[in-house]
């Protein structure tokens, strides 16, 4: 059976040779798919970006078409700057002070989820045969009922990769009802733990009356089946990294640079559901509370440039920017700063160096769907610790971590100590807990698990047991 994946990104990038893998594990997970089932990849195309609007990939031995739907720019703002990071995003992370809806947005979300919904069945009528239509995320609400309206038979897989809300939250969103109904388009819509599911069926019940099991939603004559399939990450590429002699040896020239100091690391995209002003807040806290570590721990942040243009992503970075000459201006000393911030993009190679030269990953986001930075770096780590935020998803699952409230700039100050200060004993025993659950969770078998979930064949071994 072929696959039709529709996802805002699309799965290759070009390079200085010809085109690659995008970077990321959603790519890695679902190409060897593609590669192996046939079918095609719907994408948006940004305004200036000049890529081809029908593709076949790889080049040389093509197994599956990438099919862009091109945007315009006012198109652009308000379906992808607009509807997609400026409502669904801030709202699916509690953070209601940060939605701000207009009544433009929704037309043009509408708008262009009806193209990329024509989009993906033009392809699917192209493979011709049996299809599974996989729908990735919150910038394709509407497509799984606009397919099913064309198409009553199809089989249709949606995922879910942000947290879903209490329904009292989602039902903030002015087009609640009909988001919800164009979600419910589905057979089976993913998300990344059993809390966000059950949040799910509830909205479904308090928003449209639908009846509802531990198994699904009961919509339209259908049964919806909602569960929990968590994503990780390519594993194996990260354990490579992490074993890379060259990883090694930078990893000791960067602590060696630093002036041999411990290392707490941040790595996020500048967003603000990532707890960054919190962070460093409480690594403020730390300073004051433990003047004995002054000179001894440098905290560094790396920021990757995210949405920037969105006014609210705009006036985080002038926040970060100073905060962070605040916490130097009145703590550093001679050589040691106590904040190092990096405000660009670092290649995976590049990462992998600073998870390996990291005592502490601290991991603190507001809200997080899962949060991949800790999975890779409990696979590259072979000595850190985890500090990671109780509102993560990834937090249902590293038991290994030092939990924390990121709200909480005290109590994260005193667990970054105890982080710091754990036995080695303790600290190899939760890493070795945290790299059994990462592999575990690895992104090939998540992909694998949804695909034969929505095929309707028995699902392989749950998390834990069996194999
Ligand atoms: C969404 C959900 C969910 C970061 N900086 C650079 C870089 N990164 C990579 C990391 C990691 C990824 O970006 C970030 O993934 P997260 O999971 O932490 O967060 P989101 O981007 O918000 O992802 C999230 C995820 O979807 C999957 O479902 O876990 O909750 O919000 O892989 O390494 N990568 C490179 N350079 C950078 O500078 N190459």
């Amino acid at each position: 059976m072929s696959l039709v994946l529709v996802a805002n990104r699309a799965p290759i990038r070009p390079t200085s040779t010809g085109w690659a893998p995008a970077l990321g594990g959603l790519a890695s997970a679902l190409l060897p798919v593609l590669e192996a089932q046939g079918g095609a990849w719907v994408a948006m195309q940004e305004p200036d970006e000049r890529t081809p609007l029908f593709q076949r990939y790889p080049d040389d031995d093509p197994r599956f078409t990438v099919r862009r739907v091109p945007l315009e720019e006012p198109e652009y703002a308000a379906f992808y700057q607009g509807m997609a990071n400026r409502v669904l995003w801030p709202l699916a992370h509690y953070l209601v002070e940060h939605v701000e809806p207009e009544r433009t947005f929704r037309d043009a979300y509408r708008a262009v989820n009806r193209r990329f919904a024509h989009a993906a069945l033009d392809v699917a009528r192209e493979q011709g045969g049996a299809v599974q239509f996989w729908i990735q995320d919150y910038h394709m609400m509407l497509v799984p009922e606009m397919i099913r309206g064309a198409l009553a038979g199809a089989q249709v897989g949606f995922f879910w990769h942000v947290p879903w809300p209490a329904s009292e939250v989602f039902r903030i969103v002015p087009s609640a009802t009909a988001l919800l109904k164009g979600l419910l388009g589905s057979d089976l819509i993913g998300f990344h733990t059993e809390g966000y599911a059950e949040n799910f069926r509830e909205s479904a019940r308090d928003l449209l009356g639908a009846e509802i099991d531990p198994e699904g939603v009961h919509w339209q004559g259908r049964h919806v089946r909602v569960e929990a399939h968590p994503i990780g990450i390519d594993v194996e590429r990260f354990v490579g990294f992490g074993e890379r002699p060259e990883t090694q040896a930078q990893a000791e020239a960067l602590v060696e640079e630093l002036g041999d100091v411990q290392i707490v690391l941040g790595v996020d995209r500048l967003d603000y559901t990532k707890g960054l002003l919190l962070r460093m807040e409480a690594f403020e806290r730390f300073l004051e509370l433990y003047p004995e570590m002054h000179g001894r721990v440098t905290l560094l942040q790396v920021a990757t440039p995210s949405r920037t243009g969105v006014p609210a992503y705009d006036r985080l970075r002038r926040d970060m920017d100073e905060i962070t000459g605040r916490i130097n201006g009145r703590f550093a000393q001679g050589a040691w700063a106590p904040v190092r911030y990096r405000y660009r993009s670092f290649t995976q190679e590049e990462l992998a160096v600073l998870y390996r030269a990291a005592d502490v990953a601290f991991v603190t986001p507001l809200r997080d769907g899962m949060n991949l930075v800790a999975h890779e770096f409990a696979a590259v780590s072979e000595r850190g610790a985890l500090v990671l935020s109780e509102l993560t998803g990834a937090a249902d699952y590293l038991d290994g971590a030092v939990f924390v409230n990121p709200y909480d700039a005290e109590g994260m100050a005193r667990s970054l100590r105890e982080a710091l200060d754990l036995p080695e004993d303790d600290r190899r025993r939760r890493l070795a807990s945290l790299r059994a659950a990462v592999e575990r969770l690895d992104v090939h078998v998540w992909a694998d698990r949804f695909l034969t979930s929505l095929d309707g064949r028995p699902a392989p071994p749950a998390d834990g047991e069996g194999g």
